[in-house]
């Protein structure tokens, strides 16, 4: 016991001073907004152990974990090297459904290689300060140059595979292309193989991995814990921030059609969709720049229940989307002063939120007393 209780105090470094506690009104409840830990470098995905610490990526390519009472631990080794330029860098994290047994944590993160880079994902053992066994299970391909559009969420659903969310290289037309990873939902076994029931499995010229087609730049996905299905958000360009429902095979547009127009004012065909496509289950012009995603499902904040909340870096805060069934029935916006990089439940019923900053945090925010 006595080693272990050193090694735990040797895991963590300082942690700066951390601001002070703060409320807004919500329509809900009074928030209570309690800083958790600060000084990381833009916060990028966040995993809360069984033991309430938490696994946070920095988009520079460390991953740390914070203990309960907040201190910051040193970059856990073990972590493959990552392309941290424009959007690219270490991303999401996310802990196998096993996780108290295996110890399994999976990264998504953009890999150099022939061509430039691409979304990948890698898995290994969390043992103390390092993962073990790291292995890579996902590589998009092809690898392109520029450093825009990666995506990328990683996401089990309740019947063990593993999705991940990508995006188009900012290249635009691949997301039409079935040979090429970019711009699509990709659905895998978590050790990187194909499942059988995938929708162009053993189609000629397809990439088997694919589950969905057509997006952008996938930066929120979430199950709905009502349905079992994946939710996703994708960035529109100017204009057209999308919500999507992804289904088996089914092309949702970019970039042949779009709620919003390209950047250099050039329009996009209207109207925002068409027979053969699958439009927008919701949509923001302006954007919000729509980033990570949660839905509530406690009742800690018992109005929030069976709502998702999506974080917001142009909009600076959160926004609760109030459902009705599959349908997106309104919006509650809640201003936190900043870009927000991901939302997510924890398992008390708070909120945890990730700042995108060089000097980001990770908050918590529970109803005020
Ligand atoms: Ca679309």
């Amino acid at each position: 016991m006595r080693v272990l209780a050193l090694g735990f105090v040797a895991l963590f470094v300082a942690a700066p001073a951390l601001a002070q506690n703060r409320t807004i009104a919500t329509q809900a409840t009074r928030l209570e907004i309690r800083p958790v830990a600060q000084g990381l470098d833009h916060p990028w995905g966040i995993a809360e152990l069984p033991d309430g610490s938490l696994l946070v990526t920095e988009r520079a390519g460390r991953l740390r974990l914070i203990s309960p009472q907040g201190q910051i631990s040193a970059a856990i080794s073990g972590v493959l090297q990552v392309v941290a330029s424009g959007q690219g860098g270490l991303l999401d994290v996310t802990l196998a459904p096993d996780f108290t047994e295996s110890r399994m944590v999976y990264l998504s993160y953009s890999e150099a290689g022939e061509g430039g880079a691409g979304t990948s994902v890698a898995r290994g053992k969390l043992e103390g300060n390092a993962l073990t066994n790291v292995q890579v299970i996902f590589r998009q391909q092809p690898k392109v140059s520029g450093p825009n559009h990666f995506g990328s969420r990683v996401v089990f659903a309740p019947d063990g595979k593993l999705f991940i969310t990508t995006g188009e290289r900012f290249k635009f037309d691949p997301a039409q292309d079935l040979n090429s990873h970019l711009g699509k939902l990709i659905r895998i076994n978590p050790d990187g193989t194909v499942p059988p029931d995938n929708p162009f499995v053993g189609r000629a010229g397809a990439k088997p991995e694919i589950w969905s087609y057509g997006h952008r730049n996938m930066q929120g996905a979430a199950i709905n814990p009502r349905s079992g299905a994946i939710w996703i958000n994708d960035h529109g360009p100017k204009g057209g921030d999308e919500i999507n429902i992804p289904e088996k095979g089914k092309n949702y547009g970019w970039p042949l059609v779009s709620w919003g127009d390209h950047y250099n004012g050039q329009p996009i065909a209207k109207p925002p969709t068409r027979p053969d496509l699958v439009d927008a289950l919701y949509q923001w012009t302006p954007v919000i720049a729509v980033s990570g995603m949660t839905f509530y499902d406690s009742s800690v904040v018992p109005q929030w229940r069976g709502h998702a909340f999506v974080g917001g870096l142009v909009y600076p805060g959160i926004v609760r989307l109030i459902l009705d069934g599959d349908r997106v029935a309104s919006e509650e916006r809640i201003d936190l002063g900043t870009r927000i990089r991901q939302v997510k439940q924890a398992a008390d019923g708070s909120l945890l939120v990730l700042t995108d900053a060089s000097d980001g945090a990770v908050w918590r925010l529970v109803p005020a007393k």
